[in-house]
């Protein structure tokens, strides 16, 4: 900037270069902070090292990584957590290719994101010759996210984050990939018309109201159902309508059924939740009612075995064209859940239907004999530690801090933790979602302690925990309330395979006994090695409280678990004879 601000200057003294200027650096800064952003997750380099300097002295928090896609996972369920887009940061080609694994899981989960990457050269990129990391980005990124934008001139940045910013949050949520050249980041322009250049996005997720329609049909199929029910899924949680969610379930007194992060919408110990009873209410409901819920592989398709025959669903989503994608959608509800759940508590408030006593006597019966059969395999006591002893003390951590985060993910650990571990509020259970993908364990939980200030509770395969394990130093070096523990049962599913073939270990295989925990005390924080369930619930208790860095090595029997925890139907087998 130059020294004289132009207001001290009369109209005919100011010449151009005198003029207050401003340059992309501020202008990208300017733009985020106009639309609400606080917090940069990346990781620094060519060409945005001062721009992450800048931002921070900009009063813009920037949380660096270690890896860029958990910066990338960190920012994606930042925007999960707050109806906001969760913003990344990545140098060019190599940066940006480890941030493009999270913006694509992202767009899978429909969590809005803007993975912003600095880029080299159009010039020397598009006549390919071999720039610094030199990659057509926007190319690659565009198949991989919802919306792809370039911004190659500073006056056009305001419109650039603007249109990223309305395409990862409006309609069907998703991730948005921004394309920025070195040489944007140094242009200058005058500061006055940088300024009227920027936009805030006004309304930038509108509501999308149903038609009255296609409400009426909803409930005319709802109020004909004999035995209903309604699956509440993370899009319902994101949607952040959770009393008129609780409303329209109480109301209706039918049996809900949450998909594994839409936990907490409504307590998992809430009388009419049918999570214990899973299997006997997709098998033998009649209408079904999809909230924020996909037809996708987690639920069989729609069809086959799991259903028991042909259902009738009602469909309430964002997104027009999920509607038939599998099966049938007898009656459609397009429009955002808010909305269409308030439309149908309106349209219920003259004919309330009640769901069929003998429908709710039979998932209830069914309900607490499984809750009776698993309650004394929580309470054991077994040596070496078992995946049930555990996760019972871990329930009871939660259990005493609903307020808590947990996020989870691994095979076994994972399975065993969504059936066993009750959630009591909405948008506490952050996991591996739709493509089940390993490696969002540390950056969801910087993010969730970054965006919430609440404690997170953290439990992790040990192959899991491997995908991300480095950034608990951003999480020591951050300072954050997070408890990590690690589920070591010394490998993928077990820690007991065996390779006939050769010395090399089973590929499944860990070290045999790792000391986790002795990696926190690398980066001065607190680490624990339990092997009862008291012990780890006193560990984990102590970090709750404490807010300080933890990581707690679970011992578990290495026999423990089963190949690809509760998913082994999908893991194709060969019908030839082993050798
Ligand atoms: P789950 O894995 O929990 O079953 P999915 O990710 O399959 O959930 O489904 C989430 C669905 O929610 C998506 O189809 C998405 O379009 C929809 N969705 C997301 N946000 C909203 C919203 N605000 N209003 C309506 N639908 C939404
Ligand atoms: C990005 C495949 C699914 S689950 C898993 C792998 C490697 C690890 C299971 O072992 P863990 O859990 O975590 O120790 P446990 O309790 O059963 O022993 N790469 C990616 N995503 C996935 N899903 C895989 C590989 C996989
Ligand atoms: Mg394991």
């Amino acid at each position: 900037m130059v020294s004289v601000p132009a207001e001290k200057l009369s109209e005919s003294e100011v010449t151009e270069d005198q003029r207050e200027q401003t340059d992309g650096f501020h202008l990208i800064i300017d733009a985020l902070k106009l639309n609400g952003v606080e917090t940069i997750y990346g990781v620094p380099g060519i060409p945005i090292t001062d721009f992450g300097r800048m931002a921070q002295a900009e009063g813009l928090r920037v949380i660096a990584f270690r890896h860029e896609q958990h910066a990338g996972n960190a920012a994606a369920i930042a925007g999960y957590l707050t109806k906001s887009p969760g913003i990344c940061l990545t140098v060019s080609a190599p940066g940006f290719l480890n941030g493009l694994t999270a913006l694509a899981n992202a767009t899978t989960n429909c969590f809005p994101m803007i993975l912003i990457s600095g880029s080299s050269e159009r010039e020397i990129v598009d006549l390919q010759q071999g720039d610094y990391e030199e990659m057509d980005q926007l190319a690659i990124a565009k198949p991989l996210c919802k919306a792809a934008f370039r911004v190659l001139h500073a006056e056009d940045i305001g419109i650039g984050v603007a249109r990223a910013i309305r395409a990862a949050v409006s309609g069907r949520p998703g991730g948005v990939y921004l394309d920025l050249p070195a040489k944007l980041f140094g242009q200058v322009m005058d500061a006055e018309k940088g300024n009227q250049s920027l936009i805030k996005v006004i309304d930038p997720a509108p509501a999308q109201i149903p038609a009255l329609e296609s409400v009426e049909r909803a409930l005319e199929l709802l109020k004909s159902a004999e035995r209903p029910l309604i699956i509440l899924g993370k899009g319902a949680a994101y949607a952040q309508a959770d009393d008129a969610i609780r409303s329209l379930v109480e109301k209706t007194g039918i049996p809900f059924l949450p998909m594994s992060m839409a936990k907490g919408i409504l307590p998992d110990t809430h009388p009419q939740c049918a999570g214990a009873a899973r299997s006997l209410v997709l098998k033998e409901s009649d209408v079904v009612m999809l909230i924020g819920a996909r037809l996708n592989w987690l639920l069989s398709q729609g069809k086959g075995k799991p259903w028991g025959g042909k259902k009738q669903f009602i469909q309430v989503d964002i997104e027009p064209t999920e509607m038939d994608s599998n099966v049938e959608i007898a009656a459609p509800l397009v429009g955002d859940i808010g909305s269409c759940v308030s439309a149908m508590l309106e349209g219920l408030k003259s004919n309330s239907p009640a769901a069929p006593t003998d429908w709710i006597n039979a998932v209830k019966t069914k309900k607490d004999t499984n809750i009776a059969k698993m309650a004394p395999r929580l309470m054991n006591d077994n040596f070496p530690m078992d995946f049930h002893g555990a996760l019972g003390a871990l329930r009871t951590v939660i259990k005493e801090r609903p307020d808590a985060i947990l996020v989870n993910e691994g095979a076994n650990t994972l399975d065993l933790a969504r059936g066993i571990i009750d959630m009591y509020n909405p948008r506490k259970r952050l996991d591996v979602g739709t493509w089940g993908v390993m490696g969002i364990g540390m950056g969801f939980a910087i993010a969730a302690a970054v965006e919430t200030g609440k404690p997170v509770l953290a439990i992790e395969g040990d192959s899991a925990f491997g995908f991300s394990g480095m950034e608990i130093e951003t999480i020591c070096r951050y300072n954050l309330p997070v408890c990590v523990v690690i589920f070591n049962n010394s490998g993928i599913y077990r820690g007991t395979d065996v390779n006939e073939q050769s010395s090399d270990p089973a590929w499944t295989r860990f070290v045999t006994d790792s000391r986790y925990d002795k990696m926190m005390e690398a980066f001065g924080g607190v680490g624990v090695h339990a092997t009862t369930p008291e012990e780890l619930k006193q560990a984990v208790d102590t970090a709750m409280d404490s807010g300080k860095p933890t990581l707690v090595n679970a011992a578990i029997n290495p026999a423990a678990g089963s190949e690809s925890g509760r998913i082994g139907n999908l893991n194709p087998q060969s019908k030839l004879k082993k050798k």
